[in-house]
């Protein structure tokens, strides 16, 4: 088989089909460029509200805007540039570049991709909509109660808030298990762990990060919307609730968000810096210790965010140090990136250039950041511009820049052209400029003490800076829309090429450019690090078929390996395009709708519709036993191998889940240790009635698969909701909210694992070790959840 045959056979195997069949897409090169073009539209939105505010802010007492524009505008930036350009952005990039760099031919699950993307751009929308309708979000973005509570914002604004952010939140979610999944599974063969190409690291990390960092917020969202809806008080101080709760929860996930955000754009300097200096990454082992470390060190300084709280003086002391500890990591990264540069030799390409931006502006966020962390100055400055400077400084310098670089690295691969430069660096340092104008003296005018978020002030000291503001702010706009532009040349003009233009050694330069759908002719075999490859001869190899899976069986396979040595395991075969994603976004987005016009039974009737549809999905083919795999390998099918990437897929979601349970239980400990009110006039009575669920979780423990666990589930659902009849009046106090909530939670896990059991009865392949895991996650969290009401009732002295 020549390679231009070996290239027609695979294209009618992996492609999609012109015009409206484009709908259907799963493969990974287009959803990765979708996330990305839809982030970079959110970009622009995010920014025109930048604009506004900059104008509404330029003179003292200005009239452009109201007060309750001014409040949706503010919030709706913040949202829009953390929730729908930030992530998604580095979803994309991370779908579109992560299977090329691990030489696999697609992510592990392309559906759930397919239905990511829908998700995340069906609640954008939503989001837009309202804004254009006057009712967005209007409480800031990070919508403290009681302000976005039902007695202060009475209207559907924050619940479009608390319901668009969780959908698009779904996104996220689907989109960390992927990552996690592909980069554990699907890779070329002998590629071991410690051969991971170093952006790879990163999002290994990332995605664990987003794994336990987004349930806190996902929970707190709906705490919150029960509260709006159904009148639950989780948050309200005069029940029994405490609005500290919803802080805790919101920073619980805030916090580390920011590493979330800062650590893919670190994974690109990290890959871009060696190519440029002509030499390879320094300490790679260091910066990988060094990424662990900041990922645990991150979960534990949310607290920063609320020195002016009231939180005791030790725990303060401690949330300081470990805040001002997560410069050590940071700092082992930025000497890392000078040492790689002082061995070998930089060129100023223009993708160096947006580096050296990154180098300057994150560096000077850092040390204001470190001037944060210490109490006594943060009292001072909270929730003044300062914060305001400092956020945009390590936001900007930590993401958009190395963004920009990435971008312009890239971008030969995404389109096959080079850049033109002149105008790439007027849009650099036009926005180099325009930024720190805009920043660098906003620190001074939150020193004087002008606070975030207000729409009118009088000072005219504070009138002067502010107009500079402006002004910077509006020659920043100048250089991006000058970069959109050079971005488009590019596409449009930009010089041809034919392999590897700036001498990489990572494989998604082995591919031809832009690349086809199924990125390689044949699965390469691996035999050193994944950043020393030789690329030129790799990919003439290849694309003639010398590796595995090289020749076209009819399926879209790629290889499964090995999560740590990386050797070949079995074959796995992924999905042809198809339209479920579409349908099963938009039946989610019907639930949304549902909840959001407080419509019920429409949101239950598409929930019902929803889990029908993902249903649909696991409907698989006879396993086919042993194959050939080339390269005198055989291999077996994944349905029939006994480590598939589902497997993978499953536990990380109960990784993901027991935090959003463990947050649960933190919340209604925090309540009953530190809100007002406790314990309740009425106790919270509910008797022995949940002996049964507490031992058919038991048992389901032990008996996790088979007509047992459906019969045992069953009995769990019917337990749990005779208990949940006795709970008596939710909305008098949080008390019983809390306990209605633990119990509705191991419920709808009792009613997932109904589910999963009898799809498991079926008897599809692996679908029974899949249900078993879920089972005995299930009975655990449902004894648990058992034992929570006796235990609230003991602990707040009142009888059962
Ligand atoms: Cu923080």
């Amino acid at each position: 088989m020549t390679p231009i045959e070996r290239h027609h056979a695979l294209e009618r195997i992996w492609g999609t089909g012109p015009g409206l069949q484009r709908l259907s897409a799963v493969n990974h090169t287009i959803m990765g460029r979708r996330f990305m073009i839809a982030a970079l539209v959110f970009f622009a939105i995010g920014g025109i509200l930048a604009m506004l505010i900059r104008t509404q802010l330029a003179s003292a007492e200005s009239p452009f805007m109201e007060a309750e524009t001014y409040a949706q505008v503010f919030t709706m930036h913040g949202v829009v540039m953390m929730f729908l350009f930030a992530i998604p952005f580095f979803e994309g990039l991370a779908m579109y570049l992560l299977p090329k760099m691990l030489g696999a031919r697609d992510m592990a699950f392309p559906r759930l991709s397919a239905y990511g993307f829908w998700c995340y751009a069906f609640g954008g929308a939503t989001l837009v909509v309202a804004l254009l309708l006057g009712v967005a979000p209007n409480a800031g973005w990070f919508l403290y109660p009681p302000l976005s509570s039902a007695t202060f914002t009475p209207g559907i604004q924050s619940d479009i808030w608390l319901l668009g952010i969780t959908f698009v939140e779904i996104s996220a979610m689907s989109a960390a298990v992927e990552i996690v999944v592909t980069i554990l599974k699907l890779r070329g063969a002998g590629m071991s762990l410690d051969r991971l190409p170093i952006f790879a690291w990163y999002m290994l990390i990332v995605g664990g990060m987003m794994l336990v960092g987004f349930p806190p917020l996902i929970l707190g969202s709906l705490l919150l919307e029960a509260e709006r809806a159904f009148g639950l008080p989780f948050f309200d101080p005069l029940r029994g609730g405490d609005p500290l709760l919803w802080q805790h929860l919101f920073w619980l996930f805030g916090h580390p968000e920011v590493y979330i955000i800062f650590l893919p754009a670190a994974g690109v300097l990290s890959t871009v810096i060696p190519v440029f200096s002509g030499t390879q990454l320094a300490g790679y082992r260091v910066v990988v210790a060094a990424l662990v470390a900041m990922a645990f060190l991150s979960f534990g300084l949310w607290v920063h965010h609320m020195y002016t709280t009231g939180i005791p003086h030790l725990s303060l002391s401690f949330f300081s140090i470990s805040s001002a500890l997560v410069a050590l990591p940071t700092a082992v990264q930025v000497f890392a990136w000078l040492g790689t540069m002082g061995t070998g030799r930089p060129r100023l390409s223009i993708p160096m250039l947006h580096v050296f931006g990154f180098f300057f502006v994150f560096v000077c966020g850092g040390l204001s950041g470190v001037m944060l962390a210490m109490v006594p100055f943060d009292m001072q400055v909270h929730d003044t511009h300062f914060v305001v400077a400092h956020l945009h400084y390590v936001l900007v310098g930590g993401f958009v820049f190395p963004m920009m670089a990435g971008a312009y690295y890239w971008l030969p691969h995404i389109c096959g052209r080079m850049p033109v430069h002149q105008m790439s660096q007027a849009a650099f340092w036009t926005i180099f400029a325009g930024f720190n104008l805009t920043f660098l003296h906003m620190h001074l005018t939150g020193l004087l003490g002008m606070t975030r978020r207000s729409y009118r002030y009088s000072d005219p000291l504070w009138e002067v800076l502010n107009l500079v503001s402006s002004i910077g702010g509006f020659v920043t706009t100048i250089g991006f829309a000058l970069l959109a532009l050079d971005l488009v040349l590019l596409m449009r003009f930009g010089r041809p090429f034919r392999r590897n233009p700036w001498g990489a050694g990572t494989l998604e330069w082995t591919t031809p450019t832009p690349p086809p759908s199924y990125a390689f002719g044949a699965i390469p075999v691996i035999d050193r690090r994944a950043d020393r490859l030789e690329v030129e001869r790799m990919g003439a190899d290849l694309a003639a078929g010398r590796g595995l899976l090289a020749t076209p069986r009819g399926e879209l396979e790629t290889l499964g390996v090995d999560p740590i040595t990386g050797a070949p395991r079995q074959i796995i075969f992924l999905p042809h395009p198809t339209y479920l994603p579409l349908w099963s976004a938009l039946a989610t987005m019907g639930v949304f709708a549902g909840m959001l016009f407080k419509v019920y039974p429409l949101a239950i009737a598409f929930a019902a519709l929803t889990v029908g549809l993902l249903l649909c999905w696991t409907r698989g083919r006879k396993a086919p036993g042993v194959l050939d795999a080339g390269m005198g390998l055989s291999l077996p099918q994944h349905r029939s191998s006994d480590d598939p990437p589902s497997l993978w897929a499953i536990r990380l979601l109960v990784v993901a889940d027991a935090t959003a349970f463990a947050s649960l239980l933190f919340g209604a400990g925090f309540l009953w240790m530190s809100a007002p009110g406790w314990p309740p006039e009425d106790p919270v009575r509910i008797g022995g009635i949940l002996a049964l669920p507490f031992l058919a979780n038991a048992a389901l423990m032990v008996l996790a698969r088979g007509w047992a666990a459906v019969a045992l589930q069953a009995a769990v659902l019917a337990g749990l909701a005779a208990a949940l009849m006795r709970v008596g009046d939710a909305t008098a106090h949080a008390a019983p909210a809390t306990v209605m909530a633990v119990l509705s939670f191991a419920a709808v896990h009792a009613g997932i694992g109904l589910i999963l059991g009898a799809v498991a009865l079926r008897g599809f392949g692996r679908d029974g070790a899949i249900a078993a895991t879920w089972h005995r996650y299930a009975g655990l969290s449902g004894m648990l959840a058992a034992l929570f009401p006796p235990a609230l009732s003991l602990l707040t002295g009142a009888p059962a």
